[in-house]
């Protein structure tokens, strides 16, 4: 598991050489984040569109070539017992699971196990061979599959074709075309085992530190996809080991059995490397030139097939490992276990008292029964072992968790089922895909529009800006990573967003009660609604109801989801007419569904709870980010897949309309608030207000320059605009001449994009 870091050979001063703005204020805010996965960089171009080139698959053939290339040894890189399954399981399973669901990212949906630092990570030791034998299948069947769903088939088909009831697969994931740089893998300037406390802020308390785990990370260590397999920080102890498992598999989103089906299922095939000590050369990244992006050249013997170096460790887990069968299980309960070493030197355990027969990869040899540290936490732990013993004598149980819990690994990050493709999507539903009900009714007119917009508008209580917060509240908890959130299903009407404090509970409560009730304000419904929270949904309903009743209105019904985002456009609208703007119309995209209860997992829903939102000047101030707010700002824009002008005009916009989550004026530098005026950008760039920090740092006051009166108050989130060069010359484009009507534009068009971000049931 040796680290290496690539070094520059020479010094150069051509292409992007030399110290950079970066290297000399590492400090400063990074908008590269907001410019990733453009047009430019995608050799497919701006208009490819991968679920039309993946209509013309053939997927069966695909799954042909899968399946022969399996058993296809080639000399380069000879398979273990003839078969490349158990390597290209790892390779799907390191790809899925680098997932944490605390803030979506990372899995297996982008195809980014192809790019640093992936690609080089110790964790991932030669799965750069999985992907060259995958090469030849990828160079036939071109742009109709990509890598990311390559790198998931192969693993899933792998399985299938040793015996294992895969539930299915659902392809669908487009390709990327650079290593997605948003995503945050931890401080540490070293890979395992050194420099690994950061995360754990210092401690080496390993039966106290897992749940001290920094947040959103999942993995215990750099460079690894989940935990040391020698136990934390390699102390050869399955006890602690649980407990990291336990952390890291809980953010993958896993549960306790979950947790146990995928070690127990991943394990039963394949085998671990660790032939010897030799060292290894570096990871396809800090590669030479002829290395051709090839990584970890081992020396030792023949450097490949018995001589094989990956992880150091030596363990063959199962007598049948090219075949599902429970020998893991058996083994694991059946031996008696004793920590002993690796030829490389690492910890893992073996059992002395087996009947030598677990098979050898090539030489047909037999040895001893093996096990990671990590396998005997499985036993060892009081729950997963309970979980694990109930599984030896009844295979059909841990079968059927496995094809679970694998389903739910590989299509974690995938969103809505209406972005799984192909024949072998299974009907059944699940809860962690955040389920939607199906559309049994026509969906509403543009003359149903106008006509609900202007009730939503005169509905009691309710103002320009609360609907705009509301519908931004709504919109925009999804997340580009993992798809979830968005406005469609109404969730933020659901448990645990109704209660959310960036929601605001008590404007939420005035709002959805409104605009619930604005087609039919009913006087005993209307008293109903301003009770208590779960009347919500007998308003709800009582509109779906009122609404069908309508005579002639052709079956048609407006989802609570609709209402939302219709009230955040007609205020916007009203808001530009204010400012002089009278045909501005938002763009309207009919036919969310309203969810259940029922079908929102309140835990897992949780992790959308944002650390900050500074489109509506929010700050998480209890939460775990250590993030600047102006970081969080544009960490929340990446997530909204924004670009830097479309962060920047959606705050302008929604500072001029008065946002705010909580109706305070900080940011609100106008005087005309409920206007979608540039008013923001013109007050923040005017050289007569001078700004000074609280003790906070986190507020600021703006003062005249001459009469020392108080003009505003204001957010970091707030004078980043000013601040920051590249942000501060967008704001200049907003608020010199030209910008008032530039700004409306924009801002209607980036408003419009995050209330469709989740529309993948009509893109
Ligand atoms: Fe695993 C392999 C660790 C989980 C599947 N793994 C392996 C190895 C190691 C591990 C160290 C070796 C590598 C080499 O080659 O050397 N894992 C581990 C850990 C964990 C795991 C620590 C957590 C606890 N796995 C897992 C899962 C899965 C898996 C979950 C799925 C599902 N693995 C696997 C496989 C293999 C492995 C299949 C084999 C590969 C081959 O054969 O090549």
């Amino acid at each position: 598991l040796a680290s290496s870091f690539g070094k520059c050979p020479t010094l150069s001063d051509a292409a992007g050489a030399g110290t950079r703005s970066h290297d000399w204020w590492p400090c400063q805010l990074r908008l590269d984040v907001l410019r990733q996965f453009s047009p430019e960089q995608n050799p497919l171009g701006g208009s490819f569109d991968y679920t039309t080139a993946f209509a013309t698959l053939d997927y069966h053939a695909l799954k042909r070539d899968i399946k022969a290339l399996l058993t296809q040894s080639q000399p380069w890189w000879p398979a273990d017992f003839g078969n490349y399954g158990g390597l290209f399981i790892r390779a799907a399973w390191h790809s899925a699971g680098t997932y944490r669901a605390v803030d979506g990212r990372g899995g297996g949906g982008m195809g980014q196990q192809r790019f640093a630092p992936l690609n080089s990570w110790p964790d991932n030791a030669n799965l750069d061979k999985a992907r060259r034998l995958l090469w030849p299948i990828k160079q036939k069947y071109g742009k109709s599959i990509s890598w990311a769903d390559l790198i998931l088939l192969a693993g899933n088909t792998a399985l299938e074709e040793m015996g294992f009831p895969v539930l299915g697969f659902g392809a669908g994931r487009p390709d990327t075309w650079q290593s997605d740089e948003s995503v945050f893998w931890g401080a540490e300037t070293t890979f395992v085992p050194e420099g690994n406390d950061i995360r754990y802020n210092g401690s080496t308390d390993f039966a106290a530190r897992a749940s001290h785990l920094e947040e959103p990370l999942a993995a215990t260590h750099m460079g690894l996809i989940y935990v040391n397999p020698q136990g934390p920080n390699g102390n050869g102890d399955p006890i602690t080991s649980a407990l990291d498992i336990r952390e890291a598999f809980g953010r993958m989103g896993m549960n306790d059995s979950e947790t146990v089906a995928l070690i127990a299922g991943g394990h039963a095939f394949g085998k671990t490397h660790g032939a010897s000590s030799t060292a290894l050369g570096p990871p396809p990244e800090a590669g030479s030139l002829e290395q051709q992006d090839l990584g970890w050249a081992n020396s030792f013997g023949t450097g490949n097939a018995d001589d094989t170096i990956t992880s150091g460790l030596e363990v063959i887990w199962s007598k049948t490992p090219t075949a599902w069968s429970n020998d893991y299980l058996n083994s694991l309960f059946g031996n008696t276990w004793t920590l002993t070493k690796s030829p490389a030197g690492a910890l893992q355990f073996e059992a002395f008292n087996s009947t030598v027969d677990y098979p050898d990869p090539f030489n047909k040899t037999f040895r001893h029964a093996t096990m990671l540290v990590s396998d005997l936490a499985l036993r060892e732990d009081p729950i997963y072992g309970a979980i694990a013993q109930s599984w030896v004598h009844n295979f059909p149980a841990l079968t059927n968790a496995f094809a679970a819990a694998w389903f739910k690994l590989l299509h974690r990050d995938m969103g809505p089922i209406s972005r799984y493709l192909g024949p072998d999507v299974p009907k059944q539903r699940f809860i962690w895909q955040d389920p939607l009900p199906t559309v049994t009714y026509s969906p509403i007119t543009a003359a149903d529009e106008t006509a609900l917009k202007a009730q939503i508008l005169n509905a009691p209580g309710v103002t320009v800006s609360n609907l705009v917060s509301v519908a931004w509240g709504s919109a925009s908890t999804f997340r580009g990573g993992d798809k979830r959130g968005g406005a469609n299903g109404a969730r933020i009407a659901l448990q645990p967003q109704a209660s959310w404090a960036v929601n605001n509970p008590k404007q939420l409560q005035i709002v959805l009660s409104a605009v619930c009730l604005a087609p039919f304000p009913s006087p005993s419904v209307r008293r109903l609604s301003a009770t208590v929270e779960t009347n919500r949904w007998i308003q709800l309903n009582t509109i779906k109801t009122n609404f069908n009743k309508k005579p002639n209105n052709g079956g048609k019904q407006v989802s609570l989801a609709d209402l939302i985002v219709l009230g955040g456009n007609v205020a916007i609208e009203k808001a530009a007419a204010a400012a002089g703007y009278n045909n501005v119309s938002v763009p309207f995209t009919v036919g969310r569904v309203d969810a259940t209860q029922d079908n929102t997992d309140i835990a897992s829903f949780e992790n959308l709870n944002p650390q900050g939102d500074g489109f509506r000047n929010f700050r998480n101030s209890s939460g775990w980010s250590l993030a600047r707010t102006e970081e969080l700002l544009v960490d929340k824009a990446q997530q909204l897949t924004l670009t830097a002008p479309e962060m920047t005009v959606l705050v302008g916009g929604m500072r001029a309309i008065n946002a705010n989550f909580d109706g305070s004026s900080n940011g609100i530098l106008t005087h005309s608030p409920g206007k979608l005026t540039n008013d923001f950008f013109t007050n923040l760039l005017d050289i007569s207000t001078v700004w000074t920090p609280d003790s906070t740092g986190e507020l600021f006051t703006g003062k005249d320059r001459q009469s020392h009166a108080t003009r505003w108050t204001a957010t970091r989130a707030d004078l980043v605009f000013g601040s920051h060069a590249e942000l501060r010359a967008i704001a200049e484009v907003y608020a010199e001449a030209g910008g008032q009507d530039q700004m409306v534009a924009d801002f209607v068009a980036a408003w419009a994009k995050v209330m469709d971000l989740d529309r993948f049931d009509v893109k």
